[in-house]
């Protein structure tokens, strides 16, 4: 599944251009049993199996003597903590991360106590396997290696940059049925098209997703007065005035 991630695409790109180096390994062989097991019934009851976690062990020993001490080893799971902007920000600027790949109801409570130095969940809601999550991993992180995205501008102009959702975007043609692009954006008038973005944007995200706008400190004074006034045609609006 993750070789996938390395055939194809801007991630595909960077490995082969030396930006990033993406290895993976096989959990089975840091198994030691005829059945390369690594998997088993868990204590306690219930439904399901829960990885051992000597295989998990023995395969961050193996990196550890090979590859030198990671500087994170992060286990996907529902468990952890939100994947975000700041997070991927954070992971680029470390050298070396290994990310372990848990399947079934969990990973054996020791993984975490003994080798992975931290939990991350990519969201709220659950996949079969943790190679998925990886790979968002190290897609959202790989992109702000430098070199991995053409233009730089373009990941420091991303939404989430300043916790905001990002304004519409539209290319040709200027009419398409009865949906005509914003005039302002054919007017050439760059001052009224940044303001307009921007305005659009706060909309957005206030419909959206309010509970960003918490989080968009570095607001400055205009988006603030753009803010207020939007959230004050909300309120006339929901009181049907
Ligand atoms: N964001 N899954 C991991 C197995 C598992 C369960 C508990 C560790 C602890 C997921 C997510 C996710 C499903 C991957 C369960 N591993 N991972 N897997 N959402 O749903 O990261």
């Amino acid at each position: 599944m993750i070789e996938a991630l390395l055939l194809e695409g801007l991630i595909a790109r960077a490995v082969q251009k030396k930006l990033l180096d993406v290895v993976v390994h096989d959990l089975r062989s840091f198994t030691t049993d005829r059945h390369r097991s690594v998997d088993d019934i868990p204590y306690g009851g219930g439904p399901g199996m829960v990885m051992k976690p000597e295989p998990f062990i023995r395969a961050v020993q193996h990196l550890r003597r090979h590859r030198g001490s990671p500087d994170a080893v992060i286990l996907t799971s529902p468990q952890g903590k939100l994947l975000t902007h700041k997070e991927a920000v954070r992971l680029s600027g470390l050298e070396h991360v290994v990310l372990l790949c848990g399947r079934y109801e969990g990973v054996d409570e020791r993984v975490y106590e003994e080798v992975a130095t931290e939990e991350l969940s990519i969201g709220d809601y659950v996949v079969t396997g943790g190679e998925l999550p990886a790979m968002v991993i190290v897609d959202a992180v790989g992109r702000h290696l430098p070199g991995v995205i053409g233009d730089a501008a373009s990941v420091e102009s991303d939404s989430f940059v300043r916790s905001l959702l990002d304004w519409p975007h539209y290319t040709r043609p200027a009419k398409l049925g009865n949906h005509e692009v914003p005039e302002v954006l054919l007017s050439g008038n760059h001052l009224e098209i940044q303001r307009w973005r921007k305005r659009a944007a706060l909309r957005r995200t206030l419909q959206r997703r309010p509970e960003l706008l918490g989080g968009a400190q570095g607001m400055d004074d205009e988006e603030r007065e753009v803010l207020q006034e939007l959230q004050r045609n909300e309120e006339v609006r929901k009181a049907g005035a």
